[in-house]
């Protein structure tokens, strides 16, 4: 009975009678699918399907693509405003003017009494473009606080990070394309067909066409790891040194691209003497890869007419995963591989929009990958903005993962939390709660009433979800995509542009600053600003019909671009905006920097995801089959490990780090190997009050894929108990 589906349903098949289709681009992961909504008579949303002209998807969808379209009136929507004066007493429904009156008088009373930047803005990767850069324009133009970041931090940054330092500006150079062109890939800590599964399509689709030799680098034999033509199981936190191995082989026997590293990088020396440290008979010891393989696919990959790399969180969530990113960078730029057809960098980002708060949403710096630090940009934008340059601060203020601590030591008293969950998501959770009990004053700005961090919040606002707005994201490939209105918000549930519009009307500046009444007009300041031939950002050729008409547009797409298609690829003529316009090779040297398994403690702890459910869940928590797939927190444990302590199969077990404990099903699996354990981060109260999350000195992005952990027995009643109690979907 505690297994499995709890109310069983016959399987209906509703009648789908569809009077109108209206085009959209799925709001979870990052690949941009577009989907058609179909609405009934009535303007309901009854079905989705994916969309056959697409490029990107061609008509396919994955599971949580399908079943987005229930979402709209999904259990836990937050449908009227609520505000109290403490966070443990009860909530009381107000009218939007009063919730915004309460909470702009509480940011100016803390701003007033401790500083601007003692309230704090915390976002997302999950908003439109469009209301990124409001917001944007609302906190850097008129709250004026320099704590402003995203959870893409969590996420993309050190990818962000790598691609400024190798080659002067963020924005990956490759494409989904390129999968038709490439000779040899490597996917770095990727579990391609379940977090991206439409990509991983358009792979296998190329793969089936033109052989090519596929590496998947991850310590667990996932399912992209089954698909793989090798499978290196790297020791965790230790693809720096794989990669150095690598560039060991590559220039011992002479297979690099000399032509390109002559004509298109800088610092090839130093690169060359660092490497020497790194012979495969000793790398091989540090990163559990034997010397012939490091051997073997440095010879694949440097011989392949055209090689490409892609990555995701093995990488990026890591105490080197700048330098992991920069890394492949040098591997590719010592290659000859990037900007030409195959042989590429390509980040496989995270959220449906992360690429789009980084290019506006100015929480790293200003609009356009502007930056704060550079008086010109801090003038262009105050100008176009019309309000005093001075108004900006100098230099970035703090990120996510430092705004948190900031609230422990007091220089922090007040957040407002847009889009996000760190409650479930940040590392140390029981270290997070603290500091949100410390709060003066909190606001959260969700979809939904239930989300963790709402027991928190002094104010709620209930955002529109998805296509309950309009407005573009920008996916992996750079390709900007529209969704068009098709639903009303749920109740008194209200667009998340129209609650910073509204908010900056109670500030100063907010009379000065034009805060325009449609997405659209938003769109059209933001072509304004990404318009100049040395701006790789450029969207100005863009129009919210063409971009439907075309089904999205690759940046950069300049003004009078004739016909519908963008540039596929970045830096294919082989200049970067690095100021001498050659690309950087970055030195990198392994620091063994991770919390390792010991006698006390001897196991490492991995965390990552599962396809049918989406980060915290509050969204494929409650709708269709996406729960009754994996109903309890579970882990994966190798058998041999389980037989020494004891534990079977589906039993349930403590979990316990330096930090707290979690208590989980176990499911006995080969796919990780006898020293390692893994939990899905999707559950609340889980993996994450384990996790230790040691910050990356870049791109200060935590680690949440390596700690260590033991595992003890539990009262099965009692954990059965508990597991019931937390199951509220
Ligand atoms: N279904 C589904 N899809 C999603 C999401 C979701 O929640 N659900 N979220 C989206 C988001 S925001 C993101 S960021 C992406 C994440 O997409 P992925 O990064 O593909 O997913 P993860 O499962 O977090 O981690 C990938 C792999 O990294 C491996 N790994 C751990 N440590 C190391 C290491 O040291 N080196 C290497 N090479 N690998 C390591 C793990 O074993 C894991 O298999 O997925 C996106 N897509
Ligand atoms: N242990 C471990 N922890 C991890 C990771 C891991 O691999 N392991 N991965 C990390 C990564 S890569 C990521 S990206 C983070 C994700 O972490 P979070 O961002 O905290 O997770 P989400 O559940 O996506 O939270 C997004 C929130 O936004 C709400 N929302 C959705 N759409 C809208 C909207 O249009 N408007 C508003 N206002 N709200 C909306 C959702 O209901 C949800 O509550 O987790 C990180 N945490
Ligand atoms: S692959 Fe990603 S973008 Fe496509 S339907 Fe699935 S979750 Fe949505
Ligand atoms: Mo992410």
């Amino acid at each position: 009975m505690l297994f499995g589906r709890t109310d069983r349903k016959p399987i209906v098949i509703p009648p789908k009678q569809v009077k109108e289709w209206k085009y959209s681009v799925c709001n979870y992961c990052s690949t941009g699918c577009s989907i058609e909504l179909g609405l009934d008579d009535k303007g309901a949303v009854i079905t989705s399907r994916g969309h056959a002209g697409a490029d990107v998807n061609r008509g396919k969808l994955c599971i949580k693509g399908l079943q987005e379209h229930e979402l709209f009136t999904s259990a836990g929507r937050g449908t009227e405003p609520m505000i109290r004066n403490r966070y443990q007493e009860e909530f009381q429904n107000v009218s939007w003017d009063a919730a915004l009156d309460y909470t702009a008088a509480n940011i100016k009373r803390i701003q007033q009494k401790y500083g601007r930047d003692s309230f704090a803005i915390v976002s997302t990767g999950q908003l439109l473009t469009e209301e990124f850069y409001t917001l944007g324009k609302l906190t850097r133009g008129c709250i004026g606080t320099n704590n402003y970041d995203g959870n893409t931090t969590l996420c993309m940054a050190s990818a962000v990070s790598g691609y400024k330092r190798s080659f002067g500006l963020d924005g990956p150079p490759g494409c989904y394309d390129d999968f038709e062109h490439t000779h040899c890939m490597m996917a770095f800590g990727s579990n391609l067909p379940e977090q991206h599964p439409v990509i991983y399509w358009r792979l296998k689709e190329a793969r089936e066409k033109r052989k090519f030799p596929l590496i998947v680098i991850d310590p667990r034999v996932t399912m992209f790891a089954q698909f793989a033509d090798i499978h290196l199981p790297i020791t965790p936190g230790t693809d720096v040194v794989l990669l150095n191995a690598m560039l060991y082989v590559i220039f011992r026997e002479n297979l690099q691209d000399k032509g390109y590293i002559a004509a298109h990088t800088n610092n090839y020396e130093e690169l060359y003497q660092n490497v020497q440290d790194y012979d495969p008979v000793k790398a091989q010891h540090i990163c559990g890869i034997d010397e012939d393989t490091i051997r073997q696919v440095a010879r694949l990959y440097a011989k392949a007419p055209a090689a490409m790399c892609i990555w995701t969180m093995g990488i990026n969530q890591s105490t080197h995963g700048s330098d992991g990113v920069c890394n492949i960078n040098n591997l590719n730029l010592c290659t000859g591989n990037i900007g030409k057809p195959g042989g590429t960098s390509l980040s496989i980002t995270g959220q449906c929009n992360a690429m789009g708060t980084r290019e506006w949403s100015s929480c790293s710096g200003l609009p356009g990958y502007r930056t704060l630090e550079n008086e010109q940009h801090r003038q262009e934008i105050a100008d176009f903005w019309g309000i005093d340059p001075e108004f900006f601060p100098k230099s970035r203020g703090l990120a996510q993962t430092d705004i948190f601590p900031a609230i422990e030591s007091g220089a922090i008293k007040g957040m407002w939390l847009v889009a996000t969950n760190p409650m479930t998501s940040m590392a140390n959770t029981g270290r997070i709660r603290k500091m949100m009990e410390k709060l003066d004053f909190l606001v959260v700005q969700d979809c939904y009433v239930d989300v963790e961090t709402n027991q928190f919040s002094h104010a709620y606002f209930p955002a529109a979800v998805w296509a309950e707005k309009e407005g573009c994201h920008t996916n992996t490939e750079r390709r900007v995509n529209l969704t068009r209105n098709a639903v009303k918000p749920l109740g008194n549930s209200k667009p998340d542009f129209w609650i910073f519009n509204e908010m900056a009307k109670r500030f100063p500046n907010g009379q000065k600053i034009r805060f325009p009444q449609k997405p659209e007009e938003v769109f059209e300041e933001m072509k304004v600003l990404s318009k100049g031939a040395d701006r790789t950002l450029d969207i100005s050729g863009m129009t919210y019909d063409k971009i439907e008409a075309a089904r999205g547009i690759q940046w950069p797409f300049r003004e009078g671009t004739e016909g519908l298609k963008g540039e596929p690829r970045l830096y294919g003529d082989g200049k970067f905006p690095t100021g001498n316009g050659r690309a950087n090779l970055i030195v990198v040297k392994f620091k063994d920097n991770n919390e390792k398994p010991d006698q006390e403690f001897p196991f490492w702890l991995n965390s990552g995801r599962l396809v049918e459910h989406f980060h915290t869940r509050t969204r494929t928590g409650k709708i269709a089959n996406g729960n009754k797939f994996s109903p309890t927190p579970f882990m994966e444990m190798n058998p041999d490990a389980a037989k020494k302590l004891g534990f079977v199969h589906q039993q349930y077990v403590r979990v316990v780090s330096k930090r707290g404990d979690a208590v989980v099903m176990v499911q006995l699996t080969q796919r990780v190997p006898p020293n390692m354990v893994f939990i899905p981060f999707h559950y609340h109260d889980c993996v994450n009050r384990l996790t230790l999350g040691l910050l990356d000195p870049y791109s200060r992005q935590p680690a949440f894929k390596q700690c260590c952990v033991k595992i003890e027995h539990v009262d099965q009643t009692e954990a059965a108990q508990l597991n019931l109690e937390r199951r509220k979907y």
